[in-house]
Parts: structure tokens; C-alpha cells; sequence
């Protein structure tokens, strides 16, 4: 039962979402408890038992649960499972912790980046721009770090969060002051019951509470997201960002002749695509949303130009790794479906190996195949099943091995290759089949590239 005056927490999950929100409800004086139904990291048990948290591992007991105020449900946690069923049969309010870290956040300002694809990217490289430019800020969400930790340890004046969907379905009154929409392609399906218009609905969620001074950053070349608005309205100011000359306007970003324009209150800034840190044309829309978020956050054209130039890129994504005789290796390892293998190859200049495979989330791979046609030469696939693969591209592509490491993924690549070409990996499939993770992935090409 609820003790006295002092209100009831419990948190559903023990991994950084769950610990972040444990530590900022503690501190803000909630009777916390912690439920997991899997085994805990020893640094999260020790972040809890240093803070005086009580906490369960390995069950749910329905009864520590049921008489709670309100329940932070982890993101990776579905509405299915058993506790979501009986918790919300009881009535309590679910809260996601960003939810319960905005009710914390005070008069601090959020840039809130969401999408299919492009999210850790933007994230990184807004937050850079912001720090370059001297800005109290903190780099938070679904990038790795728990926002409601963040408030609690260090609050700052901006955040700058990478959001997922499955952040955005419990929150109730989150309102970021600048809302970002990258892009939507069919992604986490099985999260909501096989529609593609529940998720949809959820990425827009990030619109739900914003207000007219608000604004929401979208791109005017996606037609989910166009189609969206013109059958729903957005209460903030819709600034869109585009590739094409046709499409812009006074405020936004546009790309003409190899030159990206980023528009904002009667002022330009312009800058050659050459000159961008990170290269393809996705990076092209990650960094106009990047610009102008920092331009209404008050930055100067200079400083956004000379941050956009020293970025240094993300891991795993299109990441260089060496020149091997003559041929390029790539690693795309968090290319973890159809559409960012798209923009991969489209950003290739030479004749590519391509390194394919590994959990197939029912994958399209028509959407790739004029460019497969085009830049790939050779295709090695890399995974327990790689019928999908074979489906797709037998008797399109000549060259097609069948490989379960990442080391014979290297060689075999590197017998195909002759000077001049490059051979990327951007999988189009989770890594769960043979490796631990994405990281897991990309670091083991990287070793076995160094081996050669
Ligand atoms: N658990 C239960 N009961 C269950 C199921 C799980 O108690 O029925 C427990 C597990 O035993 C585990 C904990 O819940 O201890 C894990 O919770 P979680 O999966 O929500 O993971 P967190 O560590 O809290 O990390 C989450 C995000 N994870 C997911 O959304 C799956 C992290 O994004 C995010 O960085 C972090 O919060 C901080 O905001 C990761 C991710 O994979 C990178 N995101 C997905 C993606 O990018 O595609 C959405
Ligand atoms: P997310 O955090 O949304 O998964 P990342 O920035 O980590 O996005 O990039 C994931 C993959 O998608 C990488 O392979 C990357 O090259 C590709 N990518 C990055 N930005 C975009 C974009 N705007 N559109 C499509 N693919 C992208």
C-alpha cells in the first residue's frame, strides 16, 4: 500500500531507462521499487543499492506492483507480456521514462530527434554543434544514456535526445521545444500488431504536445510523413527539409547544385556538400535537420559551418576502415535494414562487394535491386539462413557465397575485389544470428580487415 503522503513508483525494468528513472523518482522523495524479470548488470545493482532503492530480479511480484501511484514501463518491455496486462487492468498510470524525466526537466530546452533511421547521427552531430558552440548541454535517450538519470545527476540547460517510438508510446504531457521526424520506413512491427500505421502514429507523437512556438522539423521527401500531414494537423511550426529546389521555401533546408541552403529567419547559410564531414545523401538530410534545429536553438551560421566540417561520424555507420591493396573496406554494420543499405550504396563511387545478411526481419530487397544492379559485383552473404538473400539476387548478381563469420565474410570479399573497389558491409538484417550485437559486428570486420 501506498505509504502515507509518499507516492508509490514502480519501475518496470532494471537496464538504463529503468535505473535513470529509479534515481530521479528517489530524489524527487517517490517510495521506489524496481521489478525485473531478467537478471540485473552488477553496476545497475550497485547504482540502486547505493541509492537506497529496493529491487527484484528475476520475477514480477504482482503484489509489490499493483499498488503503485505510477509505473515507469521500460521501452524494451511490450504491452504483452503479463505485468503490462495486469497493471493496466489495475488502472495505473504508465508513464515511459522520458515521460517522467520531462516532469523533472524544468525550464531547460529539448531537441528531440526522431525517425527510422538517421536518429544517432542527428543526435550526435546537433549535440556537437551545440557544444562547439559553448552550450550547457547533455546528449540523452535512446543514443545509450537515460534522460531522468541525466536530471538527476547532471541537469543542463538543452538536452539533446534520440527518441524511439517505443519512448514516445507512454508519454502524456513530453514536449520538446524543437521536435525532429528524419524519416519513416516500416520498422519494429511486430511492437504494433503488424500495422505500419500504429507506428507511424507513434513517431508523430512527438508532435502531440507541442504548442505554436514549438517547432517540428520534418522532410518534405518522405511521403509517409507528407501524406500524414495532410491529414492531420500539427499545432507547432512545421519547417521542412528537402532535397529537391522545387519544394523550398522561405524557412528550411534545400540541397541545389551540390549545396546545402538552410533557411531561418531571414538569414542563409550555405555550405558546399563537399565540405560535410560525413558523406551520402542520407548524411545530406541529417545534417540540414541538424542545421536548423541549432540555427532556431540561436547558433551562428559560422559556427554551425565549421561544426557540420569536424564532425567525426558515428561507428559502424559508413565507417571507413582501411585500404587494403588498393581496395576500400566500409563498415555499415548498424545498417540494420533495406532502406539505410539503400543510402549506402547510393553513396558508393566504386564497383562494391556487398556483405549482406544475418536475422532478416521479412525483409523487401526490390528496394535495393537497381542499385544492386548498377555497383555490386559480388555478393557475400554473412548468416545462419541466407535463403532471403539468395531469393532476391540469384542469376542478378553473378557472385554469391554463402559465409558464417566475419572473417571468411572478409576473405571471401577480398578474393572478389581487385584494386579500385571497395567492399562494404551494410548487412540489411540484425546480428543476433552470429554475432552479439551490431557493435559486436562491425568490430569483428574491422579485426578481420586488419588481419588480411
Ligand atoms: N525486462 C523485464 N521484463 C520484461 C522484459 C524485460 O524486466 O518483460 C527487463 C530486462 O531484463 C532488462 C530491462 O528490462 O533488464 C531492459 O529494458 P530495455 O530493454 O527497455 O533496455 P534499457 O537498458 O532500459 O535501454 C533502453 C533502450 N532499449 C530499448 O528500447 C530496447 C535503449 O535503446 C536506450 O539507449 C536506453 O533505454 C536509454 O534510453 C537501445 C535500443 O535498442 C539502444 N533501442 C531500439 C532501437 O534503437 O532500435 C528502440
Ligand atoms: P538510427 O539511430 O536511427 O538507427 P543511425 O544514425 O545509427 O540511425 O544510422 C543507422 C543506419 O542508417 C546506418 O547504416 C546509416 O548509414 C543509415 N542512415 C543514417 N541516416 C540515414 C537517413 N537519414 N536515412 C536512411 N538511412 C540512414
Amino acid at each position: 500500500m501506498s505509504n502515507g503522503k509518499q507516492k508509490r513508483l514502480v519501475v518496470l525494468g532494471a537496464g538504463e531507462s529503468g535505473v535513470g528513472a529509479a534515481l530521479l523518482g528517489k530524489q524527487q522523495g517517490w517510495d521506489v521499487f524496481v521489478t525485473d524479470g531478467g537478471k540485473l548488470k552488477d553496476t545497475y545493482k550497485a547504482e540502486l543499492t547505493n541509492a537506497n532503492i529496493s529491487f527484484e530480479e528475476g520475477t514480477h511480484t504482482l503484489e509489490n506492483i499493483l499498488n503503485a501511484d505510477c509505473v515507469v514501463k521500460s521501452p524494451g518491455i511490450s504491452e504483452k507480456v503479463e505485468v503490462m496486462k495486469k497493471v493496466r487492468g489495475a488502472g495505473i498510470e504508465v508513464c515511459s521514462e522520458i515521460e517522467f524525466g520531462y516532469r523533472y526537466a524544468g525550464d531547460s530546452r529539448i531537441i528531440a530527434i526522431t525517425g527510422s533511421n538517421g536518429k544517432s547521427t542527428t543526435t550526435k552531430l546537433t549535440y556537437h554543434i551545440l557544444k562547439q558552440a559553448g552550450y550547457d548541454a547533455a546528449l540523452v535517450g535512446n543514443i545509450g544514456y537515460s534522460f531522468a538519470k541525466q536530471i538527476a545527476e547532471k541537469p543542463c540547460q538543452w538536452y539533446v535526445m534520440e527518441i524511439s517510438s517505443f519512448q514516445l508510446d507512454d508519454i502524456h504531457y513530453f514536449r520538446p521545444d524543437i521536435a525532429v521526424l528524419l524519416n519513416i520506413t516500416p520498422d519494429h512491427l511486430d511492437r504494433y500488431d503488424y500495422k505500419f500505421e500504429n507506428y507511424i502514429a507513434s513517431k508523430f507523437r512527438i508532435t502531440q504536445n507541442q504548442r505554436e512556438n514549438d517547432y517540428f522539423i520534418t522532410n518534405h521527401d518522405d511521403e509517409v510523413i507528407t501524406t500524414y500531414l495532410t491529414n492531420h494537423s500539427i499545432h507547432s511550426q512545421t519547417i521542412f527539409f528537402t532535397m529537391s529546389e522545387q519544394h523550398q521555401t522561405n524557412q528550411g533546408g534545400f540541397i541545389k547544385d551540390e549545396n546545402m541552403h538552410i533557411k531561418f529567419n531571414d538569414e542563409e547559410l550555405n555550405m558546399s556538400i563537399h565540405d560535410l564531414s560525413i558523406k551520402g545523401k542520407h548524411n545530406q538530410y541529417n545534417s540540414m535537420a541538424a542545421g536548423i534545429s541549432a540555427r532556431i536553438a540561436g547558433i551562428r551560421k559560422e559556427k554551425i559551418r565549421e561544426s557540420f566540417a569536424t564532425f567525426e561520424g558515428l561507428e559502424h555507420r559508413l565507417e571507413f576502415v582501411a585500404t587494403v591493396r588498393g581496395v576500400d573496406f566500409i563498415n555499415d554494420s548498424k545498417a540494420t535494414n533495406v532502406n539505410s543499405v539503400w543510402f549506402a550504396l547510393e553513396s558508393m563511387k566504386q564497383p562494391t562487394v556487398l556483405i549482406l545478411g544475418g536475422q532478416d526481419k521479412g525483409n523487401d530487397y526490390n528496394e535495393i535491386m537497381d542499385l544492386v544492379k548498377e555497383k555490386v559485383k559480388a555478393i557475400v552473404c554473412m548468416g545462419i539462413d541466407n535463403k532471403p538473400i539468395h531469393d532476391a539476387f540469384d542469376g542478378v548478381v553473378d557472385l554469391i557465397v554463402d559465409t558464417n563469420s566475419a572473417k571468411d565474410a572478409v576473405k571471401a570479399a577480398y578474393a572478389f575485389s581487385e584494386k579500385g573497389d571497395a567492399v562494404l558491409l551494410s548487412p540489411a538484417c540484425a546480428s543476433f544470428d552470429l554475432f552479439k550485437n551490431y557493435e559486436d559486428r562491425g568490430k569483428q570486420f574491422k579485426e578481420a580487415v586488419r588481419e588480411l
